[in-house]
């Protein structure tokens, strides 16, 4: 895969939108924020021009199902989560330019124009037709409103928009067996009218554009979904929907309906950065308009029709807008084997984490880019976060720059000396610091993120392996004036560090440089490294030396896995299925029980049977004997006083020779374990009947 990037003065790199209905975790950040922050701020450093936009994506039928999981209004909750989301990026150092939100008015006005735009110039299809209704809800279902059988792989749990097995997208139409998620009624037909969008209309253009075009430059795994995609041909897609949450369609007779929120989330690129533009008083339009401009998305692979089939048509009819230059989509990350989920809470909070590894940013940083899902699903664990962590940060690293700050404080005062006369060795390390910037930019243009941290690791390395050959330490003592060359050369090394990981770890680079005493105002760029002029010039004093990185222990860890291990314990209980309900009786049946109030007055085991426990139970009735199997979970002393509820008139049944005169009624939780059903207060009479 080899990139030739047409000429561009500008690059315009967007994130995909997440969705207000929960936090971020890490397989967010490593599919999408990370490596599109990586690459900015590597094009920063290149000295190039670079816009970085994102926003809360805050509609979709997925916001108000939540919110009513939740118990709050969908209002409350995009609020709730666009706070989280906004404030867990901008602490742990994801440097966008704007972080807008959909619900803004900017949005809703920039979507609604490009609709009516599309509609005046006649690129919608408007149809009559029939959709899925649930009658018991009153409402259309479509994308995550229904469930059913996959039309393509057979999975019985696709949704109407997408199916999550082979990952083909879908028309809720098509599934087999549809069940509505809201009530599992199955849906009946009925007439809605929608606009559609004729993607079959826009097949030619796409083939020529990314199968001819973008063969050779976009990622495999990218390209093929396209294929596929447009080899199977395409067909209309409705872009307004049934729901009265959205961005009202802006044509008179459409009440009640919106606009689906596929059409309007990547049109919130475009409303970030109006919103950018309106706050820093500069021009939008050349950054989505002007044909000098290359459009990056970056996303995870359940987005990819919709960056390289939907909205790039859309772009296209519209008519004024450039096209992205590429889709750098990931494959998806796990966590310690098991699929990422949300509602199923298996992942790794980006709150929680900055919460719990303070100042440590960084470290999740480098381990999701060492480890990302680049070119096919990747496995996070945290032995493996720790290992990356202690092994390559801490002792590579971190060790590095601790020799040789500490060092040239201890022999030199802190202060570069003149450098004597170089070695072979000397001159090879200075002449390979020159080849670094363009080692790890042409892994990070190509978007191979992995490669590209470990180029960075490799350079360390370097100066590891620098000083442990040279040995400064032991050569002091002879020959002073050599150990202060090798100082010098060794913080040319460092202050290569201090440049080339910024965009990978932000927060240490400024640390280092700091620590460099290198102006962050006048902070080199990525291609000062590549003159012969050295970053820290003879006579030039560094800050005092701190740690960078600090060992993590196997406790930490261990908290880390006993929280996984009870979420895993908590979605086993929640996973016991309720037990079906039995066929229906009619209130006669349910008459015929005599149910009562009762006091257990006496109880002991039943010799040789482990589960039984006798009991005399006063029923307001009289006094009786009831034999039950609670052994295991109850011991005798505990029942005496109880007030219970009583089925008085089972008839007898002798168990182990004693026969037992009724029945208590007990709950049974998920794990087995059982609780009485008695009356609230223990203030009511025996006797009292229960109707
Ligand atoms: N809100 C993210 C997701 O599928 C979706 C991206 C929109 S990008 C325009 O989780
Ligand atoms: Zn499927």
């Amino acid at each position: 895969m080899q990139s030739q990037p047409a000429p561009y003065n500008r690059t315009t790199v967007t994130a995909a939108l997440p969705y207000t209905n929960g936090p971020i975790h890490i397989g967010h950040l490593a599919g999408v924020y990370v490596p599109a922050d990586i690459y900015c701020r590597y094009l920063r450093l290149r000295g190039e021009e670079v816009l970085f936009v994102c926003g809360s994506d805050e509609h979709g039928v997925a916001i108000p199902m939540k919110a009513k999981k939740e118990g709050v209004s969908p209002l409350e909750l995009i609020d709730k989560y666009h706070r989280i989301i906004a404030d867990s990026f901008s602490e742990f150092g994801i440097s966008f330019d704007n972080y807008s939100r959909t619900s803004a008015e900017i949005h809703h006005e920039t979507a609604s124009e490009f609709f009516e735009k599309l509609y005046q110039q006649g690129d919608f299809i408007e149809e009559e037709g029939e959709q899925l209704y649930d009658a018991e809800a009153g409402q259309f279902l479509a994308d995550r409103f229904v469930t059913g059988t996959c039309p393509k792989c057979g999975y019985e749990e696709a949704y109407g928009d997408q199916c999550e097995q082979c990952g083909s997208s879908l028309n809720a139409t098509d599934l087999i067996k549809p069940k509505s998620v809201l009530t599992g009624a199955t849906p009946v037909m009925r007439r809605t009218r929608h606009w559609f969008l004729p993607l079959d209309r826009y097949e030619g253009f796409l083939a020529d554009w990314i199968l001819k075009g973008h063969k050779n430059d976009w990622k495999p795994n990218v390209y093929g979904q396209c294929k596929s995609w447009i080899d199977d041909g395409l067909k209309p897609r409705a872009v307004t929907r049934d729901l009265d949450w959205g961005i009202p369609v802006p044509l008179p007779g459409a009440e009640g309906k919106v606009l689906y929120v596929w059409f309007d989330a990547p049109i919130g690129y475009i409303s970030s950065t109006r919103e950018w533009a309106r706050r820093e008083n500069q021009d939008w339009e050349k950054w989505w308009k002007a044909p000098d401009t290359r459009l990056l998305h970056f996303i995870g692979k359940d987005n990819i029709v919709f960056h390289c089939i939907i909205f790039p048509s859309m772009l296209k009819a519209h008519g004024q807008y450039i096209l992205p230059d590429n889709v750098p989509a990931n494959e998806f990350l796990n966590l310690e084997g098991q699929k990422l989920s949300t509602s199923r809470n298996w992942a790794v909070w980006l709150h929680e984490y900055l919460l719990e590894f303070p100042d440590m940013q960084d470290v999740l940083r480098y381990v999701l880019t060492a480890n990302a899902p680049e070119t096919k699903d990747n496995d996070f664990t945290w032995k493996d976060f720790q290992a990356r962590n202690n092994n390559e940060l801490v002792a590579i690293f971190g060790n590095f720059i601790n020799r040789v700050t500490v060092l040239t404080h201890k022999y030199l005062g802190g202060q570069l000396p003149s450098p004597g006369v170089l070695s072979e060795n000397d001159r090879h390390t200075l002449e390979a610091i020159k080849m670094y910037p363009d080692t790890i930019g042409n892994s990070l243009q190509r978007f191979r993120f992995r490669e590209a941290s470990q180029d960075l690791m490799n350079l360390a390395r370097m100066g590891n392996k620098y000083l442990a050959d040279e040995e400064p330490w032991k050569v002091v003592k002879e020959n002073p004036e050599r150990a202060s060359t090798i100082l010098y050369v060794g913080l040319q090394v460092a202050a290569a560090l201090s440049v080339l990981s910024e965009p990978f770890l932000p927060f240490t680079a400024a640390k280092l440089k700091k620590m460099l005493r290198l102006d962050p105002d006048v902070a080199p760029g990525w291609k000062s490294l590549m003159t012969d002029q050295v970053l820290l010039p003879q006579g030039h004093r560094i800050g005092n030396s701190e740690l960078l990185f600090r060992k993590i222990e196997d406790a930490e860890i261990q908290a880390q896995l006993d929280k996984l291990e009870n979420t895993k314990k908590e979605n086993a209980m929640s996973d016991t299925s309720v037990t079906p309900q039995k066929d229906t009786i009619v209130y006669e049946d349910f008459a015929k029980m005599d149910l009562r109030v009762g006091t257990i007055l006496e109880a002991e085991k039943m010799p040789k049977a482990k589960k039984l426990i006798v009991m005399k139970v006063d029923t307001g009735i009289d006094t009786r004997t009831i034999v039950s199997g609670i052994a295991e979970y109850f011991s005798p002393e505990d029942l005496i006083g109880k007030k219970v509820t009583v089925l008085v008139n089972l008839a007898p049944r002798p168990l182990r020779g004693v026969d037992s005169q009724g029945m208590i009624l007990l709950a049974e939780n998920p794990d087995g374990s059982l609780i009485f059903v008695g009356p609230e207060e223990d203030s009511t009479p025996n006797g009292a009947p229960i109707t």
